[in-house]
């Protein structure tokens, strides 16, 4: 009888054990069950939209995108001489031949805003490793020397960029208080000046050669330099983003007719 009684106990207690396994079991398993879908959902709605920014990411890096602190194409030479005796000269310090079409090149007349240039030319062709490009203007020449120099460079190394000329760009139509960029797709990626300032008739500054000005000068990138630079600089206690470092460039005053420069060739350390 004690045996009976312990077997009907212990039938009655694995009763009960499965009774309140099957009720905590079933609202247990509807719940999760109920919810997981939903967010299975959701993380592979955020999966799906996830695609299209990964897939953006890859045609970018495919492309030309400018990278700080390498070496690429900048403004090596400014020279802002008497009536229209401009140029300005870019030089490819990579040691590679450089796809030109890459780069457009923007001048920003008397304060002009980054979005506002006055002229925009975007170039073609290549330039080897070591040479120059340069923008000029002899629309009124003095300095029959200094358009000889341009006059020998080739073809595809230059580009007219004069005030009279409308089939041209105006890129050399600068006469001391305007900005130069050049710009790497749509990157900016180089600066000569401040862009959105208008200084009056000239930027006074500390040059890397003691004080000096952006007007009726002969201006060299020092031979330290070798990659562009966008910098930003306070002038009057407004910064502006988008400007050169006057540290980097040399100044010689363009006093007397011919200029000594430098024009279709520059030197880098
Ligand atoms: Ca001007
Ligand atoms: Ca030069």
């Amino acid at each position: 009888m004690k045996n009976t009684r312990m077997i009907a106990g212990a039938g009655i207690l694995l009763s009960l054990f499965l009774a309140g396994c099957q009720s905590s079991l079933v609202p247990s398993s509807e719940t999760p069950s109920s919810e997981t879908p939903s967010s299975v959902v959701t993380t592979s709605t955020v999966s799906t939209t996830s695609v299209p920014p990964s897939s953006e990411v890859t045609s970018q890096t495919t492309s030309e995108e400018p990278i700080p602190g390498v070496p690429d194409l900048f403004i090596s030479e400014y020279i802002e001489g008497p009536s229209t005796n401009k140029v300005v000269e870019l030089y490819n310090p990579t040691g590679d031949t450089v796809d030109l079409s890459l780069y457009t090149m923007k001048l920003f007349t008397n304060g002009r805003a980054l979005e506002n240039p006055l002229a925009s030319k975007t170039l073609s062709g290549t330039l080897a490793a070591g040479e120059t490009f340069v923008f000029y203007n002899f629309d009124g020449t003095i300095d029959t020397a200094l358009q000889t120099v341009v006059n020998a460079i080739p073809d595809a190394r230059k580009w007219k960029g004069v005030y009279a000329d409308s089939g041209s760009t105006l890129i050399a139509s600068f006469n001391g208080d305007d900005a130069l960029a050049l710009f790497k797709g749509e990157a900016i990626i180089d600066v000569f000046g401040v862009i959105g300032q208008d200084p009056g008739d000239f930027w006074s500054l500390t040059f890397a050669n003691g004080g000096g000005k952006t007007q009726d000068v002969v201006m060299t990138r020092i031979p330290s330099v070798d990659t562009p630079s966008v910098g930003s600089i306070n002038l009057g206690g407004t910064d502006f983003p988008n400007a050169f470092d006057p540290l980097e460039w040399s100044v010689v005053t363009y006093a007397a007719v011919p200029a000594t420069h430098t024009v279709g060739t520059h030197t880098i350390d």
